[in-house]
């Protein structure tokens, strides 16, 4: 074993020792973890170097957050969790917005945060960055737990990687107290006690009478839909997602991080025809896709209802590991539990060769307005506005990534966000992460680290500039690793567009404006990487280009109109509107 401690002579015999550190990293490789996201200190510090000199990777970060969520992402990525390694209270805390977000989002990720003497927290006697984390994470994440002995590590490890990746996956909490590191033990008995984790994420075989009840339902219908979510990304069925689309004929819509499950220029793509699709629907399956904002709740104006509240009249059928997300909005007339991998393949077992098309009304009413609306969109895209517009800059991130398919988009921002998702078509599964179920800015630079980490491949994070500023340190970090990632702020000087001003007219700007013409390319140049101040969507594209390229770290500050865009984004109507106008 390759953690075993100088052999301690005693009168009686040999004893060879392992301690609580040793123990941790070899629970983890057994597990198959390689890589920590992290951030050193008391009393983590010395784990992270023994886990360098064990043969784990460490990503060190400048924020918790940062590496709470390149854990995350990593999480999603590979299918397995993803862990971040952080100090006591405030460490801990930095890092809970990422695993909160990451259960969130139904990422596998653990957070493993040292913490201090027991004794003196739970006395409450006020210890070196004393808290209660443990009781802190639980409301946060799927699961907590805490190991105090160098003997249970092993079954600490194993039931958080369980608790992570089994059922809907999530974000789990593991609290180890700093005496526990040192603690010794026979290195025989210690690596015994380790837990190799067999078949972390059963399959949830659906029953067969929920599948015969989803394909009465789907036989039935006149103006069927199919929408894939990011669970059906996470689930890696690929092919037999595509081929139950296929062999249906149905329209398919993507949610925003299951784009590129079936190439986004697919012909049954109903993208382009989301408003149309959406009312007039009669059947829709849901793939692992929550009836949540992001869906308008399966009910109102977007569903064909009369008002916010009215159900369009739509029957749903539901693949989705969690039973209890059945009926969360409105009625679910057959609901099919089970990992998405096996009822997707009970569904095509069902369905056999013969499935009767949709009528070609349908089908052809949806690429009717597909085609008119991508028309309708290549025009806006060819337009050359002075100065560059949100159009015009992702014009060039469009063809950018049809040409680097392989390549990792990370998104965050308002319109950043919501242009870029419409815009830039993805070709392959998984390559689309952005700020997922809450609408969290943040995410930029962590995911950006990780895409890079986990995949070897290019990654491009299209940045609203003020979303950029929630982790901008890390392009040191970027730096650091010599990552291949090219990050493009859409600088139009503040939080959704730079246009506000003070009403009281004092030196104050508004406070959603930043300091004008900001030099975001400075911070990459500043340890090394390579900043591109681009103007025009040329400037854009050969700076995007050479990125590539030369797998340089790349800032590009790609100056954008600052009155284009709007507040929000597309969720304008989520401000509250103020009922008195003073
Ligand atoms: P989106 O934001 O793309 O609409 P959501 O995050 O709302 O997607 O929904 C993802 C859903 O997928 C969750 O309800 C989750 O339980 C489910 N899910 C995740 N992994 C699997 C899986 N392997 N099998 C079945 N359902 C899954
Ligand atoms: N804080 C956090 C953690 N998440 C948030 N979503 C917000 C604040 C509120 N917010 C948004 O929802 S988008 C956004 C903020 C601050 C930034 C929008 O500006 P941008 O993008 O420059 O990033 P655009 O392209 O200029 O709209």
């Amino acid at each position: 074993m390759s953690a075993v401690l100088s052999p301690v002579t005693t009168p009686a015999a040999e004893v060879r020792l392992t301690d609580g550190f040793h123990l941790v990293l070899d629970a983890l490789k057994l597990n198959g973890i390689h890589t920590i996201y992290g951030l050193p200190g008391i009393p983590i510090t010395d784990l992270t170097r023994m886990a360098q000199a064990e043969g784990l990777r460490v990503i060190s970060f400048r924020h918790e957050q940062n590496a709470g969520n390149a854990a995350a992402i990593a999480g999603f990525m590979n299918g397995k969790p993803g862990v971040c390694l952080t100090v006591s209270a405030p460490g801990f805390l930095n890092g809970l917005t990422a695993l909160a977000n990451a259960t969130t989002n139904c990422f596998p990720m653990i957070l493993i945060s040292g913490s201090s003497e027991r004794e003196i927290v739970d006395l409450q006697q006020g210890d070196y960055e004393e808290m209660d984390q443990l009781a802190i994470a639980k409301p946060l994440c799927k699961a907590a737990f805490r190991v105090l002995h160098a003997d249970d590590i092993g079954v600490g490890i194993a039931r958080a990687i369980r608790a992570a990746v089994s059922g809907r996956p999530g974000g789990v909490y593991l609290d180890l107290p700093a005496k526990l590191f040192a603690q010794t033990m026979d290195a025989a008995a210690g690596a015994a006690s380790l837990i190799q984790v067999v078949d972390p994420a059963p399959r949830q075989i659906p029953a067969p009478d929920a599948i015969q009840r989803a394909l009465d339902l789907l036989k039935s219908a006149k103006k069927p839909l199919i929408l894939l979510g990011k669970g059906a990304a996470y689930a890696r069925a690929d092919d037999d997602i595509r081929a139950l689309v296929e062999r249906t004929g149905i329209p398919y819509l993507p949610m925003s991080m299951a784009k590129g499950i079936l190439p986004d220029t697919h012909e049954q793509s109903a993208a382009a025809a989301r408003s149309y699709v959406l009312p007039e629907a009669d059947v829709v399956l849901l793939i692992g896709a929550r009836l949540n904002w992001l869906l308008s709740h399966g009910k109102g104006k977007t569903w064909g209802g009369k008002d916010h509240k009215s159900w369009g009249g739509q029957k749903f059928i539901q693949i989705d590991i969690s039973p209890t997300e059945m009926d969360s909005n409105v009625r679910i007339d057959a609901p099919v539990v089970g990992d998405i991998g096996s009822c997707v393949a009970a569904l095509l077992a069902g369905i056999g060769s013969q499935w009767p098309k949709p009528p070609s009304e349908w089908t052809s009413a949806v690429s009717e307005r597909r085609t008119k609306n991508i028309a309708k969109m290549a025009e806006t895209l060819a337009k050359d506005p002075k100065p560059m517009n949100f159009h015009s800059a992702l014009n060039v991130v469009r063809d950018i990534v049809k040409a680097n398919p392989d390549a990792m988009l990370v998104n965050e921002g308002a319109n950043a966000l919501d242009f870029t998702r419409s815009i830039v078509d993805m070709y392959k599964p998984r390559k689309r992460l952005d700020v997922g179920t809450w609408g969290v800015m943040g995410i930029g630079m962590g995911f950006a680290v990780a895409a890079a980490v986990e995949s070897g491949q290019p990654v491009i994070a299209i940045e609203g500039d003020s979303a950029f500023g929630f982790s901008g340190m890390e392009v040191e970090t970027i730096c650091r690793y010599n990552l291949p990632v090219c990050v493009v702020i859409f600088n139009n000087n503040g939080v959704y567009r730079g246009t506000d001003v003070n009403p009281k007219g004092g030196p104050d700007v508004a406070p959603t404006v930043f300091v004008k013409d900001a030099r975001y390319e400075k911070l990459m140049e500043a340890f090394g990487g390579v900043g591109v101040y681009a103007t025009t969507p040329a400037e854009l594209r050969s700076g995007m280009e050479e990125a590539i390229r030369s797998r340089r770290p790349t800032l590009i500050n790609a100056v954008i109109d600052e009155t284009a865009g709007t507040e929000s984004g597309r969720i304008t109507s989520l401000n509250p509107a103020a009922a008195l106008k003073k």
